[in-house]
């Protein structure tokens, strides 16, 4: 049986939501983040060397980050569902939201809460820097999301689960206000009718209403 380590209001959302989605089996352990440093507590340090979530294990395997966690559990047990196979046409879209989302969506929206953390003031130039990258992302998105329903095109897949965290949770540590954003607030509508989403978002953080506007 696997077991979904999931940290509260964190990227770990993401596994649940896979799981949910697939049907596969799992044991949900919830761990709250420590009140005052709002880092993971010992309990949830000690599951891997890199202490940060998501994690996961399965029999001996010890699993973190989330790409890697659902591309094991999309091959392993849940038949390729919710990926896009490399023959199919929109196989570069999907790798590319796929990634876009830990790679350069979460870094920068981390940046921006790294900076009010340290009280960095509007004028300061890495505040500048920052504010144009995270914009040129949102407008990006705001693009891909006017010509289609779902990241990698008309279904929905694992590149919808990436994405997802930084345009909903995230939101909760950097505020970002989407109202120039009508394809993205019209996509996030999408998601939280998905039933699978309301159920991980329901089991993995019951007092927490999804940011979905
Ligand atoms: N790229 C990593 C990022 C993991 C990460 O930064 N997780 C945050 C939660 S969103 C965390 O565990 N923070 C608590 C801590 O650092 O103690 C992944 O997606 O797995």
């Amino acid at each position: 049986m696997i077991t979904v380590h999931h940290l509260g209001v964190s990227q770990s959302e993401r596994v649940v939501w896979l799981c949910e989605e697939l049907g596969i089996p799992y044991t949900l352990q919830r761990y709250d983040r420590d009140p005052t440093t709002r880092l993971a507590p010992a309990a949830y340090k000690a599951l891997h060397p890199m202490g940060i979530a998501p994690v996961i294990s399965d029999g001996d395997v010890v699993l973190a980050e989330s790409g890697a966690i659902l591309e094991y559990l999309m091959a392993r047990y849940g038949s390729g569902g919710f990926s896009v196979g490399s023959d199919q046409t929109n196989f570069p879209d999907y790798l590319f939201w796929f990634h876009f989302a830990n790679g350069t969506l979460m870094p920068s929206e981390m940046g921006s809460m790294i900076a009010n953390f340290l009280g960095l003031k509007e004028g300061n130039p890495v505040i500048a820097m920052l504010k144009a990258r995270s914009d040129r992302a949102f407008l990006l998105v705001e693009k891909r999301l006017e010509c289609a329903a779902y990241f990698a095109g008309n279904d929905f897949t694992a590149a919808d689960i990436m994405m997802l965290f930084p345009l909903t949770t995230m939101r909760a540590f950097v505020q970002k206000d989407l109202s120039a954003f009508p394809n993205i607030k019209a996509y996030l509508k999408r998601i939280g009718a998905r039933p699978a989403y309301q159920r991980a978002m329901q089991k993995g953080d019951p007092g927490m209403s999804p940011k979905l506007d």
